[in-house]
């Protein structure tokens, strides 16, 4: 009882405060479940925000109630600063703390989140907002940006799901979400409204998870493909497509039905970062775990299949 206690003491304390976490290889965080990896470079740090699974050994279902937010320096060694956003933040929401990520525009942090509605049926996507990239985060509506009623392509309930956010060279930011159909929308210059309609993407064979990114003058739509999940990519000279679909990108990872992934740059290296379930013993689809591995470009601008390793990447200076 004594040792439960003092358990729970230092887990609660642990998680009030910065923690440094020295991580050794895939997955580089084991003493929790982390999942649907976001990351974002600001100011010379790397920010690295996570679902959280809570699933107990053996229950086969997503258990989500907040995010978690870690920052490093050098890809290895990281600091875990407290939850900066709990689904409960969201009053309109009722659970399920899914796919998010937060990016940077006018001296704040914007932070968008696939959650279930409370009344609406379905899933949904709110955005938060704070001053700082470890949060708080507040909710910056107080409504859902995206409900389920808003995109009536398909019957299924949870196809407003895993937003990702890019500001375009001339300002313009986009939304792009989805779950069987990829959606699209621009976003105000305030980042809290849609501005213009909502189109639908056609990419081949799209479950879910798209990640934009742009390097050397090419976009990235980078999105899960079929079930299990690999991660596949298409390329385009364009924010709003055209879309070349260009194959794998990585395959099925781990132990985990979903594979979902962030691509960033970072001192003049690429990574990508994904989830798998490989944590013994009780690691798998519920129960996540973010890894990191290098991403290379060929010359013609298209990308190399990634190699998944336990060892994970080297410290970058
Ligand atoms: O974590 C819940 C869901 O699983 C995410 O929204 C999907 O991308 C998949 O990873």
């Amino acid at each position: 009882m004594k040792l439960l206690i003092l358990s729970i003491f230092a887990y609660t304390a642990s998680h009030q405060t910065d923690t440094t976490i020295h991580s050794n290889g895939n997955p580089i965080i084991t003493h929790e479940y982390t999942a649907d990896p976001a990351a974002m470079v600001y100011n010379g740090t790397v920010y690295l925000y996570t679902g959280h699974d809570e699933a107990p050994a053996r229950k086969e279902t997503y258990i989500m109630h907040n995010w978690l937010c870690f920052s490093s320096t050098d890809m290895v060694t990281w600091t875990e600063h407290p939850s900066p956003l709990q689904v409960s933040e969201f009053k309109w929401a009722k659970d399920d703390a899914w796919a998010s990520q937060v990016i940077y525009r006018n001296k704040k942090f914007y932070w968008y989140a696939a959650v279930e509605h409370g009344t609406i049926h379905g899933k949904a996507i709110g955005v938060a907002v704070s001053d700082s990239p470890t949060g708080p985060f507040k909710d910056a509506r107080g409504t859902a940006l995206i409900t389920n009623d808003m995109t009536t392509n398909t019957k299924i309930s949870w196809d407003d799901i895993d937003p990702t956010v890019f500001i375009d060279d001339n300002g313009q930011a986009y939304l792009y979400w989805g779950n069987t159909i990829c959606y699209y929308a621009k976003l105000k210059e305030n980042m809290t409204e849609l501005d213009g309609p909502i189109h639908t993407v056609p990419l081949k064979d799209f479950t879910e998870a798209p990640w934009i990114n742009k390097h050397n003058g090419w976009y990235y739509l980078s999105y899960a493909s079929h079930f299990p999940e690999k991660t596949v990519y298409a390329m385009s000279r364009n924010i709003e497509g055209p879309w070349e679909y260009k194959g794998i990108l990585n395959e099925v990872a781990g132990n985990s039905n979903t594979n979902h992934q962030a691509i960033i740059d970072y001192k003049g290296k690429s990574y990508f970062i994904y989830h798998n379930g490989s944590i013994p013993t009780e690691g798998g689809s519920f129960r996540r775990s973010v890894c990191i591995d290098y991403l290379y470009y060929n010359k013609d601008g298209s990308m190399k299949r990634v190699i998944m390793t336990s060892e994970g990447v080297k410290p970058v200076r």
